[in-house]
Order: C-alpha cells, then structure tokens, then sequence
C-alpha cells in the first residue's frame, strides 16, 4: 500500500464558495434583523476574512472599524446572538440551493472513496453549518462518508493555528507525512503546514492574490473531465503531467507515492 492514506478537507472557500454569497448575505441579514445598519459589501468581506471565524470576524469590526450601534450593555451577548441569527440565515440559504460545490469537488470526494483513501474535514467553521453544506450540497448521507469532522466545536484556537488539525491527525490516528490537505486559503496553509501537511490550495476569488509559498500545488480549481484546472505553483508543480485536466487519485498517488 501506498503511503497516501487519507484527505483532509477545509469547507469554507475549498468545498465550496461559502463566504460571498453565503455568510456575508447571511451576516447581513441577521445585522439588518438587529436593526443594526452595518453592511458587508464583498470587498469590504473580503478584508474581513483575514479575521478565521463568524464571531472573531465581527469582533475585529467592532475593534477595528468602530461601527455605530455596538454600545450594546454586553458586546459578548450581541456578537453571540447575532452569529446564532446568522448561522439560521445561512441555513435558509443552504437550503435554497444557494451554495453549490466547487469545480471538481464531487468527482474527487467519490473517486477517493472507491480507492479506499479515508476522507476527513478540518475547518474552523461552526459544525451546524458544516452539516446543512453537505446535506444540501452534497448528500443526506455525507456527513458520515467523512470518518473524522472537525469544527471550531472541537477546537477553540482557530486557523492559522494548527490545532484543528493536530485533532484530526490524532482522530485518524495518522501521520502527517499519510495524509493530504486541501485548502483555501493563507490561514488555512499557515494551519495545514504547521501541523507538517504537504497542501493543494485551490484559491478562489478572495484568495487569489494569497502567498502560497510551501504550498505542494495551487490550482484555481480541483478540475473535471471538461473543466480543466489551471495549475498556478507549487513546489510539485513540476511533477505534474502535461495535459493533467484535474486532481485526481492517480495524480495524488503519482505526486506522493
Ligand atoms: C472559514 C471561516 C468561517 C466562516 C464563518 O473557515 O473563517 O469563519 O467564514 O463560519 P474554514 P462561522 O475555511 O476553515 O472552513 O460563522 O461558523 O464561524
Ligand atoms: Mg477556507
């Protein structure tokens, strides 16, 4: 057997393109319900995201951007009550089909399991809203084809720390050097490459512009049959075959034999 056992997947940004049309309409929603008139236009949401986590990231608002409203008598209490609400609204939205999976994400999830690679998820997102992106995005039934699920309920030190995935690393019962890591993100890379995971980080349009450096590949996408990826770097780009169209399970075990 080969040394690749299992993948490891972020949510927000790498399943799926969660955070534009997802979070932030949601965060705006439950601002509105509270009378607040705070707006997260999406480049103001895209500063916003160096900040990992719904709660962390109105906090650096309040702290940062000193918005009106937020005398509130228990500023703990407001950011709490208004994450729930946001959460319910993005929940609404999952289940209107808002959000779909990215390029290629699908296809990687089942070829994996036919292969027998074990499947897992370390994000630092809530674990209510992991669970309504894959019922709705994916199946009913996906929570359970990922044998390890760790959420910002697990862990309390958020990405770029790497403890979300030292918890499922410990989980899998794994080395590092057994699995890989897919993200999205600057914070996410810093996480996965602290915790010792060579990273393919699929960027989407707020992380384009990221410094992937020590990333194994950064691709635009993880590519389909008809929707080839862009390979952008990586310090295996290199070893990629020409005419690759997408990550595959024979390029993973070609890539890390
Ligand atoms: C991305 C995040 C999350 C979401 C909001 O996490 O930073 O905070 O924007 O989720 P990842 P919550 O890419 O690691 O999945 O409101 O549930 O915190
Ligand atoms: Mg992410």
């Amino acid at each position: 057997m080969g040394r690749l056992q299992a993948l490891i997947f972020d949510v927000d940004g790498t399943l799926a393109d969660t955070e534009r049309d997802g979070h932030r309409v949601a965060f705006n929603r439950a601002f509105a319900a509270a009378g607040l008139d705070w707006h997260w236009s999406p480049e103001l949401y895209g500063e916003l995201l160096a900040v990992s986590g719904g709660k962390e990231r109105m906090r650096h608002y309040i702290r940062h951007y000193s918005p009106a409203g937020c005398s509130a008598a228990d500023p703990a209490g407001m950011v709490a009550a208004l994450h729930a609400d946001k959460n319910r609204h993005y929940d609404h939205l999952l289940a209107e089909g808002r959000i779909s999976l990215r390029p290629g994400v699908r296809r990687l999830l089942d070829e994996a399991r036919h292969e027998g690679l074990r499947l897992a998820i370390a994000t630092t997102t809530t674990r209510s809203n992991l669970m309504g992106l894959l019922r709705h995005a994916l199946s009913d039934d996906a929570c359970s084809w990922f044998e390890v699920i760790a959420t910002a309920d697990e862990v309390t030190k958020k990405k770029p720390a790497p403890h979300v995935y030292h918890y499922t690393l410990d989980a899998l019962g794994l080395a590092a050097s057994q699995c890989i890591a897919f993200e999205d993100s600057e914070n996410g890379l810093r996480a996965s490459l602290a915790a010792g995971l060579d990273t393919i980080v699929t960027v989407n349009d707020y992380t384009c512009q990221g410094e992937y450096d020590g990333a194994a590949l950064v691709v635009d996408h993880l590519g389909d049959p008809r929707q080839a990826f862009r390979l952008l770097g990586g310090v295996l780009a290199g070893r990629v075959p020409e005419g690759q169209r997408c990550i595959d399970v024979s390029l993973l075990r070609h890539l890390w034999p």
